[in-house]
């Protein structure tokens, strides 16, 4: 370890520069002595994965129950289809369930579940494994079989839980669909797959108030052929409309069901689920996984980046179940891992800011999961209201969804971690299925931004153009030159798509193209920039859209700031930024003086070459219900474009309001 990785913590101590700080950062937090010596990693993990990856593979695998042993680890003879444990059989539910009460551990809490108006339901392994036996029970009794598909669109409910378990049971695959998707996406994504049954809810906690939820549900179905049977789970007592022939209470369907269920062995490569994602294209893809290299990487990932004490810690992963971070790590890492976790149906806010921090110390978290959006909202609420609450049980904090700027990283150490706890910012795509880079606690010493190192058995790169690997201090594209575990098995119903997207750009090579930018500092750690749609070409000079984001984020007047390349006839892309400040600051920046103070602080910061040619304050941005911002939509604003589709949009009225106040402002 170099002299360089000594633990400095002075906040106020920002370099000059920031694009030389994301090349140079010095903030590096070494871990403590303390939580090394308990660290289920140890640096040890990569020399072992080195020198033999199938082996190190092998040995992840045996952490799960296989009926039958695999005769081969790795089959790419059919890249870019890959076969892990080629011959191996297991049940994922058996794995994520079962095997823990028989292991004598029924009586531990497996889900905490707290509903957002107050109620809550702590669910042993005992009686998830009743819970998952009755549904699969129910889903045989309605015609579900191995192979397949039911499209589960509820809440953040236990029996979202259950569902999925239960399709893993059967051999069926599921397919989750964000609850906060409308009737059409819905559709065409039941089409997509030709589902057979629907799993849905009366309504939706949101934000105090109930919400519909099966009107969408009525809508999309009314033009699916292949939908037989929609389930509905009663949450909010709204009124629905019945269509006797096809709709059926959960309660009365699953509740009178035998609590025990015989858990049938299905091969390795058995498809677990689709999961939709967007892609360049307007049509999403059906990202398919497969059984026992999904599951193998879900729990070697989940154990080693969360360093998961399953009989001490309470994890809690604050995404819906309807992302991929949800399937792996509320869904199949913890479970299979025996872990105790929370799991939270509503907003952060709801009925207070201090929702999240006030659930922490209710359930004394250890382990907390979430995405930079969620941790800027909290730095615009502000620190005064975690500080209200007892955090100290925190021992590990993850990051995951985008890159994560210094600032809010520094922030989320201080003002959650107490100083403390390792942050792990953990890189990786609904299409790798499991995390792929990050540090590891208790071996790392982290560097705040930087997702860092590929996982021991992981193989990444950053690569030029030609994909030639670039040197320390380089930029490029992030490829996966080995293929691992988890990765995706392709894209449902279309190989040739799946071929096209992700191994045509470096088909020579034979590599994974992700589809991010990223570059290496000066000790080889890796920096994710961001999608390379996102790169700016400013005057010849790659920009990161990331990286002028930090340089304003970093300044105290800024809560949050988004930034695209419009096109300009001089410099072939200019910068625009739409920035939202901090509470309270709204009054003294909002004028022309404050504007220009930004554009110098972030030429300051950057250099002169990424001053935003505009700034725009917005009271809100445009965010995917993920938490993505739409890029997109901010560069028709930028360029004068008629704004394009905002159906993605967790609230579509916010580009009235930017778009009006960019008309007056420009
Ligand atoms: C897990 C998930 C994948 C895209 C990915 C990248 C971005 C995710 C990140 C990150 C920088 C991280 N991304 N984690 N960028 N640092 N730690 O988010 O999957 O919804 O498929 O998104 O998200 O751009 O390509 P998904």
């Amino acid at each position: 370890m170099s002299s360089k990785r000594v633990e400095r913590l002075e906040v106020g101590k920002h370099s000059q520069n920031t694009l030389d700080n994301l090349l140079h950062e010095e903030r590096i937090h070494a871990p403590s002595g303390e939580f090394a010596a308990q660290a289920n990693a140890t640096s040890e993990l990569y020399a072992q994965a080195d020198a033999d990856r199938e082996a190190f593979w092998a040995d992840q695998a045996r952490h799960l129950h296989w009926d039958t042993e695999w005769e081969q680890v790795l089959d790419w003879s059919g890249a870019p289809f890959a076969k892990w444990f080629v011959g191996g059989k297991l049940n994922v539910a058996y794995n994520c369930v079962d095997r823990h009460v028989e292991a004598g551990n029924g009586d531990r809490v497996a889900i905490h579940w707290e509903g957002e108006p107050g109620d809550s339901r702590a669910i042993t392994y005992a009686e998830l494994a009743r819970e998952v036996s009755r549904t699969a029970n129910a889903l045989a009794s309605l015609g579900v079989g191995a192979g397949d598909r039911v499209a589960i669109y509820l809440p953040m409910l236990p029996e979202a839980v259950y569902s999925m378990l239960a399709c893993a049971r059967l051999g069926a695959l599921h397919s989750v669909v964000f609850g906060g998707f409308s009737s059409e996406a819905l559709r065409t994504r039941i089409n997509d797959a030709q589902a057979k049954v629907v799993i849905t809810a009366d309504g939706q906690y949101r934000r105090g108030k109930a919400m519909p939820l099966k009107t969408n549900v009525d809508e999309a179905v009314a033009a699916t052929p292949s939908v037989e049977h929609v389930l509905v789970v009663q949450r909010t007592k709204t009124d629905v409309e019945w269509n006797d022939g096809r709709d059926q209470w959960w309660h009365d369907v699953v509740e009178g069901r035998p609590a025990s269920h015989t858990p049938e062995f299905f091969d390795s490569e058995h498809p677990l689920f689709i999961l939709y994602t967007s892609g360049t294209t307007g049509r999403p893809k059906g990202i398919l996984h497969t059984s026992g290299g999904y599951l193998t990487q879900a729990a070697y990932t989940h154990r080693t980046v969360f360093d998961l004490k399953p009989e001490t810690d309470v994890y809690w992963c604050t995404a819906d179940i309807g992302w991929v971070t949800g399937h792996t790590y509320i869904v199949y890492g913890p479970l299979a891992n025996g872990a105790t976790q929370v799991i939270y149906e509503g907003t952060p806010n709801t009925p207070h800011e201090g929702r999240h921090w006030d659930i922490v110390q209710k359930y004394g978290v250890t382990l907390y999961y979430t995405a930079p959006t969620t941790i800027r909202t909290f730095m615009k609420w502000g620190a005064e209201i975690p500080a209200r609450y007892d955090l100290s049980t925190l021992r590990v904090l993850g990051s995951v969804g985008e890159p994560i700027n210094p600032e809010a990283w520094m922030w989320y150490r201080e003002h959650i971690g107490g100083n403390r706890a390792p942050i792990v910012d953990t890189w990786w795509q609904t299409e790798t299925g499991a995390i792929m880079i990050s540090p590891l606690p208790g071996v790392t010493a982290t560097k705040p931004g930087s997702a860092q190192v590929p996982l021991p058995g992981i193989a990444a790169k950053v690569v030029d153009e030609s994909g030639e690997q670039v040197g320390h201090g380089g930029g490029g594209l992030l490829v996966l030159d080995q293929p691992w575990p988890a990765m995706l098995r392709g894209i449902w119903g279309d190989d040739d798509r799946y071929r096209e997207t992700y191994w045509s750009k470096f088909a020579d090579k034979g590599y994974y193209f992700a589809g991010d930018g990223a570059k290496y500092d000066d000790d080889g750690d890796i920096w994710l920039l961001g999608r390379v749609d996102d790169v700016m070409n400013v005057s010849g000079h790659r920009i990161s859209t990331t990286e002028v984001e930090s340089a304003l984020v970093s300044h105290p007047t800024v809560a949050e700031a988004a930034v695209v390349g419009a096109s300009d006839p001089t410099t072939g892309q200019g910068i625009v930024a739409f920035v939202i400040l901090r509470g309270g600051a709204d009054d003294q920046a909002s004028g022309e003086a404050a504007i220009k103070a930004l554009r110098d602080h972030v030429a300051h910061e950057i250099g002169p070459i990424a001053k935003p040619r505009q700034i725009m304050v917005v009271p809100e941005l445009p965010k995917t219900r993920s938490g993505k911002i739409m890029r997109r939509l901010l560069r028709d604003v930028a360029e004068n474009r008629e704004i394009g589709d905002v159906s993605t949009l967790a609230d579509s009225s916010v580009m009235n309001l930017i778009s009006a106040g960019f008309a007056t402002s420009s």
